[in-house]
């Protein structure tokens, strides 16, 4: 087929690409070179880069309908994209051409470039693997589809305010998106409450959902792929127009405005779950408008509902989108007219679900009441689903009263609840954890039943990250260095490949040039002394992942230079960024800690240049690009048991950071792959963290018998940091849920090891070599081919 339709082939000469992006300027922009902004110039080019990829796109298209392959379908509630200018440049191959165009019609490329605005539509980890997944997809030239929501606020603006994390909305597409092609004509409808009658479910309120689409190319290949985001619509006849007549004008539109709340705000938590109705709405929402869009596709071509699973595999990211189980189901008995045992199998052959979590309360659970009202016909899916799962669990064990209750799809006690995550592991053919420990742990505790009566349906995929961002775009100079040391640049697409670094950790040469990059990457960042350690953590705010303990460190430190300050050692910048859920009083507690011991260290003139602390607000992807590259050392100090994975610790070890670890999540694997003796281990182990735990664990024995600690602590309670962070010593001393105080002293101690390996540049150096050429295995691309190996089974199509 060709897909052209007689039109141009669009130019790859710089002449060519100044003429499309004149073109555009005149007759899609509507202004001249004269007249136009920056935001002008901005927008034209992005519709200029955009034209590239939809080509590819078509062509892409084209091919994947011609094969009717099987799909792989992505559902998440989130994805956290970062920019997409520099990444589509690159993946269009206008990297060179885009700025002197820019310049050649007057513009200033750098003052454009400033103009990109990242869309904030996740929180943290998950939705940034959900982004890394979908790139690696389509260079590996799978065919695959991300679904989402457009939420019209993404993730927060964080600012600081005394200190303090004050939270901002994040209008990200405020000027609208140049990169989204909107889709009105296929939109779906969507009901929600009503009843179910003989007739079937009766809806008492409908919306409609509007996609637009994102395209995601491929690196080094044809393949553009694409996100389908869902923004909801009020329908024609929400608007009351009798109302309006009358005068009534907030209530004639109280019912759109309540019906568009749908696709309005990402919930800005990570890990627990907010308990709210339009939640909920919201992954119904994602749901019902994606299968309906699934079910358009798998139409084009097949006629056969026992083809479905060949055809489609569909993945939840998490418990948000684990509706889609009874909404297939309905839509397979009451609207397709299967029987319910035909359309149990479908669905059973057709999802697999990935857990991200290790924490029980960030396994979702809904009201019986809240969701049979939102959803009656689902509520009723759901007994039905856990009345043929009690069946198997009672036939199986006989007896065993008590394991029905902890299988049961229904929690009973203290409200009556939908477990989401039972849900998910009962209706899918396939569960897996993100890192090794992590799978482990999901079989061993949190699913440990439903592992012992399905032990086949478990596995593991390991985490990765996208090579191209978070290493070719956010670190073009040791990108470069790596391919000429290599010889090649053929690792951006098989990162296995950077192995070959590992002989040049000893070359002093070598060493000297990575160093370079290192402190390039430093000043680019604007800190000081790029002579000094830069110490970074940089992850959502949780108190498991213990930002706290890395205060008692920087406290600790303090106290020592401040009594022997020519004994003092490494100079050393700390630096934070994270966000904490607007509602999680102890982790904005820790962020106001970190700040005022910031502002005290930064004016007692003692610490001057050895010791400095610094936390940008907002951070992002956009800021991670930057941070990472000048990263030394990577904290990764979870209480161990806790991470499920990490995907920060595995986009520091590629650009040459250090890691400072517990045994936890995939610090496990990296530290199997770079060798122990690059990698600061310390602290319990997960067995060791919850044997602890599990016994009278006493805060205060630490506290007692460690007089470092003691005065780091004591230093709090005293208001030595501006009177802030009581609440967070006390609590610590108390209670310490995640075990700070019993990891403190294996903690300081490893980071004694760290600067004395400091104070030997040539031989940090080569730790930091090797643990970029052994952290090839964490590309996205071989968790791709993971996914693919063991639960998707889809093969490639080429353009
Ligand atoms: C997370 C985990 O906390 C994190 O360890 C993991 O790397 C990430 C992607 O698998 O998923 N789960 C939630 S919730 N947020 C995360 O970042």
């Amino acid at each position: 087929m060709d897909l052209r339709n007689g039109l141009r082939p669009l130019g790859s000469t710089p002449a060519e690409f100044e003429q499309d992006l004149l073109s555009n300027l005149y007759y899609r922009r509507g202004t001249t070179v004269e007249s136009a902004s920056a935001q002008d110039a901005y927008e034209t080019l992005a519709l200029t880069v955009r034209d590239r990829l939809a080509a590819r796109r078509a062509r892409t298209a084209a091919a994947q309908y011609d094969s009717n392959p099987r799909w792989v379908y992505y559902l998440s509630a989130e994805y956290l994209l970062g920019p997409q200018l520099d990444q589509n440049l690159l993946y269009s191959g206008t990297t060179d051409l885009a700025p002197a165009a820019l310049k050649a019609l007057g513009f200033d490329p750098a003052e454009v470039a400033a103009l990109d605005v990242e869309p904030g539509l996740g929180n943290g980890g998950l939705g940034r693997l959900a982004a890394c997944l979908l790139d690696s997809l389509a260079t590996m030239d799978i065919p695959a589809v991300g679904y989402g929501i457009r939420y019209d606020l993404g993730i927060f603006k964080q600012s600081f305010e005394n200190g303090e994390q004050v939270e901002k909305p994040d209008d990200w597409a405020f000027q609208g998106d140049p990169w989204e092609f909107p889709a009105p004509d296929d939109r779906n409808r969507v009901g929600f409450y009503g009843h179910v009658g003989p007739e079937g479910w009766v809806p008492g309120e409908v919306i409609d959902g509007e996609p637009s689409h994102l395209l995601v190319p491929g690196y080094g290949t044809e393949t553009v792929n694409f996100i389908r985001l869902w923004r909801a619509r009020a329908t024609e006849a929400s608007f009351d127009l009798s109302r309006f007549s009358a005068g009534q004008y907030a209530e004639a539109v109280d019912q759109a405005v309540r019906a568009e709340n749908i696709s309005k705000v990402l919930y800005p938590d990570d890990s627990t779950e907010s308990g709210r109705e339009l939640r909920l709405k919201q992954q119904y929402f994602l749901v019902s408008c994606s299968l309906r869009d699934i079910i358009r596709r798998f139409r084009f071509r097949n006629h056969d509902w026992a083809e479905f699973p060949a055809k489609a595999v569909i993945q939840l990211n998490d418990t948000h989108p684990t509706l889609a189980i009874p909404e297939l189901m309905r839509l397979l008995v009451d609207e397709e007219g299967l029987d319910w045992d035909q359309a149990w199998s479908i669905v059973r052959q057709t999802f697999a679900y990935t857990c991200h979590t290790l924490l029980p309360e960030a396994l979702e659970t809904w009201p019986v009441a809240m969701l049979g009202r939102l959803l009656p016909r689902h509520l009723e899916i759901i007994y039905r689903i856990n009345d043929g799962l009690l069946g198997e669990v009672r036939s199986r064990f006989p007896g065993d009263l008590d394991r029905v209750r902890r299988m049961s799809l229904i929690q009973e006690e203290p409200e009556r609840r939908v477990r989401m995550a039972n849900l998910a592991v009962t209706g899918t053919f396939a569960v897996n954890g993100v890192a090794e420990l992590h799978s482990q742990l999901l079989t061993a505790t949190t699913f440990h039943d439903f592992a012992t009566m399905w032990p086949d349906r478990f596995r593991n995929v390991t985490n990765g990250v996208s090579p191209r961002r978070f290493v070719r775009l956010a670190n073009p100079g040791l990108s470069s260095l790596i391919t000429s040391g290599l010889g090649t640049d053929a690792w951006l697409r098989d990162l296995s490949l950077l192995a070959g670094l590992a002989p040049l950790a000893g070359d002093s040469a070598f060493r000297a040039q990575w160093r370079t990059e290192k402190r390039r990457a430093k000043a680019a960042l604007g800190l000081g002394d790029p002579g000094a350690l830069l110490d970074v953590m940089i992850k959502r705010f949780h108190e498991y992942k213990r930002q706290q303990l890395k205060l008692l460190h920087i406290i600790t430190l303090y106290h020592r230079l401040k009594s022997d300050p020519g004994r003092f050692g490494v100079p050393r910048t700390v630096l934070f960024g994270g966000k904490a859920a607007p509602a999680y009083t102890a982790a904005k507690s820790i962020i106001h800690l970190i700040n005022a011991v910031a502002a005290t260290i930064a004016a007692d003139p003692v610490t001057s240049g050895q010791l400095r602390v610094v936390f940008p607000p907002n951070y992002n992807v956009t800021l991670a690009e930057k941070i990472i590259p000048a990263a030394d050392l990577s904290e990764q100090i979870s209480m161990a048991g806790k991470e499920a994975s990490g995907t920060g610790n595995m986009k520091l070890a590629l650009n040459g950071a250090i890691t400072i670890g517990t045994l936890d999540g995939a610090n496990v694997e990296i530290r199997d792959r770079v060798g122990g003796e690059n990698f600061f281990l310390f602290g319990l182990d997960a067995t060791g963290a919850a044997a602890l735990r599990g016994s009278s664990y006493q805060p205060r024995s630490y506290y007692d018998s460690d007089p470092e600690l003691k005065a780091a602590l004591d230093a709090v309670l005293a208001g030595a940091f501006g009177g802030v962070g009581h609440d967070v010593a006390q609590s610590l001393l108390d209670r310490d849920e995640y075990l700070t105080l019993a990891d403190y002293r294996s903690y300081v101690d490893a980071q004694d090891e760290v600067s004395a390996a400091w104070q030997d540049q040539e031989r940090w150096t080569r730790m930091s070599i090797l643990n970029a050429a052994n952290s090839g295995f964490f590309s996205s691309d071989r968790t791709v081919a993971d996914y693919l190996d063991r639960i998707w089974r889809a093969t490639p199509v080429r353009p």
